[in-house]
C-alpha cells in the first residue's frame, strides 16, 4: 500500500468511527406487575432455501403466507442449531438462507394500553424476521440479542404468523470473516462456505425468542455501575435509567424511579428516589460484595435491584427488577483486583457446543457444565470466540465465574473499513447487553487476529479507542497468536493474552520442550508491553479412553503430562508478579468444520462433548484447589484426594505438598 492509499485508508477508518448504530432497550425480558413475557420456544416448521437460489424466498414473498404452502416443510427445535437434527448431509452443510415459521395466539387483553415486544437472544448469522407478512426487524450478526415492537403487528385475540430467514453465509466482511466459493463436484457445482477459524458454522434460531408487553411509558435502559468504600464495608449502586414513551416526552410530567434493593433474604437494605434524569445512588451498609469463587466463602453474592417508574402524580407506570453484584475492579501494569484484591485467573477457553443441538440454549447443559466448573475449582472463563448466552451470564454471576467477554472477531485479516464497522457493532451490541454483569471482568476485543498484517496497528488502535470509550470500567484483552516481535495490536490492551500450543502444533511429542518456551514467551509481552500477561490458551488433541505409556500424542496421558510441564511454567511465572492467569484449551471436546487434524471435532477438552472427565480433569482440579488454597485459603473438597496408603514418617506425603 502506498502512502497515499494509507492515508486514504486511516481517513475512511475515521469517518467510520461515529457510524456504529447505537443499540436501544433489550433489557432482558421479566415478567412484574407491568410487564408480561411469553416464550415462542418450542417446534417450528422449517424449509432450507436451494443453495443456488438463497434470496427466492424474498423474491417470491414466502413471508406472506405459511411456508408449508410453498414448500415442504419438516419440524424445527427452537432454540437450537439446525445443522445437526436432521440426518441429511445436506442440511449439515447447506450454505445461505433457511426459512421458520410458526403460528401463535395473542390474547384480547394485550390490545389495551401497552406495547408488546418481540425479541430474539439470537440468531446466526444474519435475520429477516415477518409478523403476519409484514416485515418487523432485520439484524446482522450471531449471538446477539435483537428486539422490535410489534404492537402495530399483532392480531389481539386470534392468530398471528411470525416468519424468519436466516443467512449463514460468511463472508469478508462478515464479522467473523468467510469465503462462499463455487467447487465442482461429480455432478455440477455445489457452493461451498470456508472459514479459518476452528469451530463448526452451527446456525439457526439459537437462543430464546420471546413475546414481552410493556406499559406504553416504560423502563428502557437500566445501566449500574457500583463502588466500595471503607475497608468494602459500604456500597454504592449508582444507576441511570432511561426511559422510552410518551410521558418522558411531556414537559409537565417529569418522571421519577423509585429504587430498592434487597438482599438474597428479601430485606431491603436501601432504597432512593431518583433525580430527575432518572440518575442516582443507593449506599448499602454492611455491604456483601460480590466475590470470584473459591475467594471468598460466600461467592457471587447478588442483591435484587427494584426499579419502579412513576409519574409526577405518583401513578406507577412501569416495574423492572434485576441483580445487582457489588464490586470494584482496577488494574496496573502488573495486577487485576477484584475488591482491591489479586486476582489470579485459573480457567478456561470454551464454546457454547454439544451434540445435537449444536450451539442451541439447553438450560440442562449449562447447569451441568456450571456444576463442572466448580467442580473442577475454576474461576474463569472466556468466551472464545462470540458472545455466549444472557442465561450463561446469570448462571456466571451467581456461581461467582469470572467471565472475559469476547466479541465474535477471529482470525481478523484483510482489513478494511466495512469489517471495522462491524466489528465495532459486534462490541457495541455486546457492552451494551453484558455492561451489567458483574461477572463481565474485562472485554476481550478479538482471538487471534493476524496482527502482524498491514493496516493491523490503525484497525486495533480505533477497535481499543472504541471499546474504551464504551466501558472505561473494564480493561481490554486480546488473545494474541502471532509472536510477541511481530504483533502491532498488544500495546493497544490493558492487559496482554496469548496463545500457544508447545508440543502440539509446534514440535509435538516433545514435552522437554514446553516449560521454558512458555516462561520465555510470556516474558517476553511483558518486557514488550509492560502489562500483565495471561496464557489464554495451550493443550493437546486428547481421544477419551486412548492410553500410552510413555505419553504419545493424543493419549489421556499426554494430555496430563502436557499439561503438567505448563504448571511448572505457570509457576516460575507467578514468582514474577506480572502474569495474571492460566487459562486451558478447552473446557470439552467441541465440533468444527471437517479436516483430516480432526476426529470427529477438536479434542483439547478437560471433558468429552458429553461433559464427562478426562483423566487430566482431575490433575487440573487439584491444582485449581491448591491454587485457591494458596491464593485464598479456600477449603478442599472432600473428594480431591483419593486414599492411596498410609503416609511414612519419613516420605510424608499429603494434600499439603501440593
Ligand atoms: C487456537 C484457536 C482455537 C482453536 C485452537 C486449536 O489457537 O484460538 O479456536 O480451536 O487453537 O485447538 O487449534
Amino acid at each position: 500500500m502506498g502512502l497515499r492509499s494509507f492515508a486514504r485508508f486511516l481517513k475512511s477508518l475515521i469517518i467510520l468511527n461515529k457510524d456504529v448504530s447505537t443499540s436501544r432497550g433489550m433489557l432482558y425480558p421479566r415478567d412484574s406487575e407491568t410487564r408480561e413475557v411469553r416464550s415462542l420456544d418450542g417446534m417450528w416448521n422449517f424449509v432450507p432455501s436451494d443453495e443456488t437460489n438463497p434470496t427466492q424466498g424474498i423474491r417470491d414473498q414466502w413471508y406472506k403466507d405459511d411456508l408449508n404452502k410453498v414448500r415442504e416443510v419438516i419440524g424445527m427445535p427452537v432454540p437450537a442449531s439446525y445443522n445437526d437434527i436432521t440426518t441429511e448431509q445436506s442440511l449439515r452443510d447447506h450454505v445461505g438462507t433457511v426459512w421458520y415459521d410458526r403460528k401463535f395466539f395473542v390474547p384480547r387483553s394485550w390490545a389495551k394500553d401497552q406495547r408488546v415486544w418481540l425479541r430474539f437472544g439470537s440468531v446466526h448469522y444474519e435475520a429477516f424476521v415477518w409478523v403476519n407478512g409484514e416485515l418487523a426487524v432485520k439484524h446482522e450478526m450471531g449471538h446477539l440479542p435483537f428486539e422490535a415492537e410489534v404492537t402495530h403487528l399483532l392480531k389481539y385475540g386470534s392468530e398471528n404468523r411470525i416468519t424468519v430467514m436466516c443467512d449463514n453465509a460468511l463472508i469478508q466482511t462478515t464479522v467473523p470473516q468467510g469465503k462462499i466459493s463455487e467447487v465442482a463436484n461429480d455432478n455440477g457445482v455445489s457452493i461451498v462456505q470456508s472459514y479459518s477459524f476452528d469451530f463448526f458454522n452451527y446456525a439457526g434460531i439459537h437462543r430464546s425468542v420471546h413475546l414481552y408487553t410493556t406499559p406504553k411509558t416504560f423502563i428502557e435502559e437500566v445501566e449500574i455501575n457500583t463502588d466500595l468504600a471503607n475497608d468494602n464495608s459500604l456500597g454504592y449502586v449508582y444507576y441511570t435509567i432511561s426511559v422510552n414513551g410518551s410521558a418522558a416526552n411531556e414537559a409537565d410530567n417529569a418522571l421519577y424511579a423509585r429504587v430498592q434493593l434487597y438482599n438474597r433474604e428479601g430485606e431491603q437494605v436501601a432504597n432512593a428516589t431518583s433525580d430527575a434524569k432518572l440518575s442516582g445512588m443507593l449506599q448499602v451498609e454492611k455491604v456483601k460484595p460480590w466475590w470470584p469463587y473459591l475467594m471468598h466463602p460466600d461467592p457471587g453474592y447478588l442483591y435484587e435491584l427494584e426499579i419502579e417508574l412513576h409519574a409526577a402524580n405518583e401513578e406507577l407506570l412501569d416495574v423492572y427488577r434485576l441483580n445487582v453484584g457489588i464490586r470494584t475492579l482496577s488494574w496496573t501494569n502488573t495486577t487485576f483486583n477484584i475488591n482491591g484484591k489479586p486476582v489470579y485467573f485459573r480457567g478456561f477457553g470454551r464454546h457454547e457446543d454439544a451434540d445435537v443441538r449444536g450451539k442451541g440454549l439447553d438450560y440442562a447443559l449449562l447447569t451441568r457444565d456450571f456444576n463442572l466448573l466448580r467442580w473442577i475449582g475454576a474461576n474463569a472463563y472466556r468466551t472464545s470466540h462470540y458472545p455466549y448466552s444472557e442465561e450463561s451470564m446469570q448462571f456466571a454471576d451467581r456461581h461467582g465465574i469470572m467471565i472475559i467477554d469476547e466479541c465474535p472477531s477471529v482470525d481478523t485479516e484483510n482489513y478494511n473499513q466495512a469489517l471495522l464497522g462491524k466489528h465495532k457493532s459486534s462490541l457495541e451490541q455486546l457492552i451494551h447487553r453484558d455492561r451489567n454483569h458483574p461477572s463481565v471482568v474485562m472485554w476481550s476485543i478479538a482471538n487471534e487476529p493476524r496482527t502482524q498484517q498491514m493496516n493491523a496497528d490503525t484497525y486495533f488502535q480505533f477497535v481499543a479507542t472504541f471499546t474504551r470509550s464504551l466501558d472505561s470500567t473494564r480493561p481490554i484483552t486480546a488473545a494474541i497468536a502471532v509472536p510477541s516481535s511481530e504483533d502491532k495490536a498488544a500495546r493497544y490492551l490493558d492487559i496482554v493474552s496469548f496463545n500457544r500450543y508447545n508440543a502440539w502444533y509446534s514440535n509435538p511429542g516433545r514435552l522437554d520442550m514446553i516449560t521454558k518456551r512458555v516462561i520465555d514467551e510470556a516474558t517476553a509481552w511483558h518486557k514488550k508491553c509492560n502489562k500483565p500477561v495471561i496464557m489464554s490458551e495451550y493443550g493437546a488433541d486428547t481421544l477419551e479412553g486412548l492410553h500410552l505409556q510413555p505419553s504419545y500424542v493424543w493419549s489421556e496421558e499426554y494430555q496430563t503430562d502436557l499439561f503438567s510441564r505448563h504448571f511448572k511454567a505457570f509457576d516460575a511465572l507467578r514468582r514474577q508478579k506480572w502474569f495474571i492467569g492460566e487459562f486451558v484449551w478447552n473446557f470439552a471436546d467441541f465440533k468444527t468444520a471437517q479436516t483430516y487434524t480432526r476426529v470427529a471435532g477438536n479434542k483439547k477438552g478437560v471433558f468429552t462433548r458429553a461433559r464427562q472427565p478426562k483423566a487430566v480433569a482431575h490433575l487440573l482440579r487439584k491444582r485449581y484447589f491448591a491454587l485457591g488454597r494458596e491464593m485464598d485459603q479456600c477449603s478442599f473438597p472432600d473428594d480431591l484426594f483419593t486414599y492411596i496408603a498410609e503416609p511414612s514418617e519419613s516420605g510424608k506425603h499429603d494434600s499439603t505438598d501440593l
